[in-house]
């Protein structure tokens, strides 16, 4: 055997033998739009597995969808994973993401499905959850408040100051928040409760997540976020009363996107088909992330609020996720509701 052949024996069981997070193979940049915490394990549980080095930076869903299209003529990002289903649709529709159907389509939930479907298959979604909000009990006892069971209790003057929500430019959460009241209420008279409810905002936030964690820490009485973000909260010990509001109320679909220009499109396409399957589903609960998981074999986190206990609405994904929607949306609240006094 010639020298040179026992090296390349030598190298190949070396490749065999070796685990792969040892060996190049790449790298791979996603963005990610849930909470650090849950970001965080899947970069590194992805890296260990594949060898695929993962650079993870954490934004909101509209300031996601934002960069993308600011970097479309040299886009930076691979794959955006998580975020509200809105501006993945937004994304899709003004192509600036790929279409991609991946081999584990089948094993999710219809509604997964569907709004892979919707989307000509440029999105898919990997989670699903329920808006509402939540109060800090003791502080509403201690202020003699009655508490609050539906939308239009939150537009109380009780609640003059009280209550937070992120602001909807940068938050997936508030979007879907101002979708929810426009189906629930109709247009008109959820501008007039946006603009009452703008009276009681104390702070419009950047993240979707943040009013819970103020509530938690009872910075404010009432945050509105989506139920999982408030669970997370009271799982940790925190004195929340989750609240799933009487008229009814919407729900996202966490989405995932391959960036179209992608430049290491291969690997965004492994991370794709990794980030659905049950074991990297299974990672959100163990985030303390209490979403409700898109495959159907992932198991659902025990604190997850099950969709069987809340008045839900038939939220039209279509049509709160278009680009004309949503920007004629955005621009009104804008005109309408922030501009409007206090
Ligand atoms: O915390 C998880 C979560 O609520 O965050 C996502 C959200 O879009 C990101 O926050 P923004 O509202 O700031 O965009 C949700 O998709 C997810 O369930």
């Amino acid at each position: 055997m010639t020298i040179t052949r026992h090296f390349v024996l030598a190298g190949a069981l070396a490749l065999v033998l070796l685990p792969a997070a040892g060996r190049a193979q790449g790298s791979l940049t996603v963005y990610c739009s849930v909470q650090e915490e849950w970001c965080r394990p899947m970069a590194q549980t992805f890296e260990r597995t594949t060898g695929i080095r993962v650079a993870m930076t954490r934004k909101s869903s509209g300031e996601t969808m934002t960069q993308i299209r600011a970097e479309a003529t040299n886009p930076r990002g691979d794959v955006w994973w998580g975020g509200t289903g809105d501006p993945h649709m937004q994304a899709a529709e003004e192509n600036l993401t790929l279409e991609y159907r991946s081999p584990r389509m089948t094993e999710l939930h219809d509604w997964a499905t569907r709004q892979a479907e919707q989307a000509r298959f440029r999105t898919i979604g990997i989670y699903a959850g329920a808006l509402g909000y939540s109060y800090n009990a003791p502080e509403l006892a201690r202020r003699r408040i009655a508490a609050p069971r539906c939308w239009a209790d939150l537009v109380r003057p009780d609640f003059r100051g009280e209550i937070q929500v992120a602001d909807p430019n940068t938050s997936g959460t508030a979007y879907t928040l101002l979708a929810t009241l426009l189906q629930v209420m109709g247009e008109e008279p959820a501008f007039t409760y946006l603009r009452a409810l703008h009276r009681n905002v104390n702070q419009y936030t950047r993240s979707g997540a943040a009013p819970a964690r103020a509530a938690a820490t009872g910075e404010t009485l009432v945050g509105i976020t989506f139920l999982h973000d408030a669970v997370t909260q009271k799982v940790a010990g925190a004195p929340l009363e989750i609240v799933a509001p009487c008229e009814g109320t919407g729900y996202e679909i966490g989405s995932m996107s391959i960036i179209r220009g992608a430049r290491n499109l291969d690997n965004a396409r492994r991370f794709y088909d990794w980030a659905l399957s049950p074991e990297a589903q299974a990672l959100g609960g163990q985030a303390q992330s209490f979403q409700l998981p898109s495959n159907r074999a992932a198991p659902i986190p025990p604190q997850a609020p099950r969709f069987e206990d809340i008045r839900l609405i038939d939220y039209d994904f279509a049509r709160w996720g278009s680009a004309e929607e949503r920007t004629r949306v955005l621009t009104r609240w804008e005109r309408e509701v922030r501009a409007s006094g206090r």
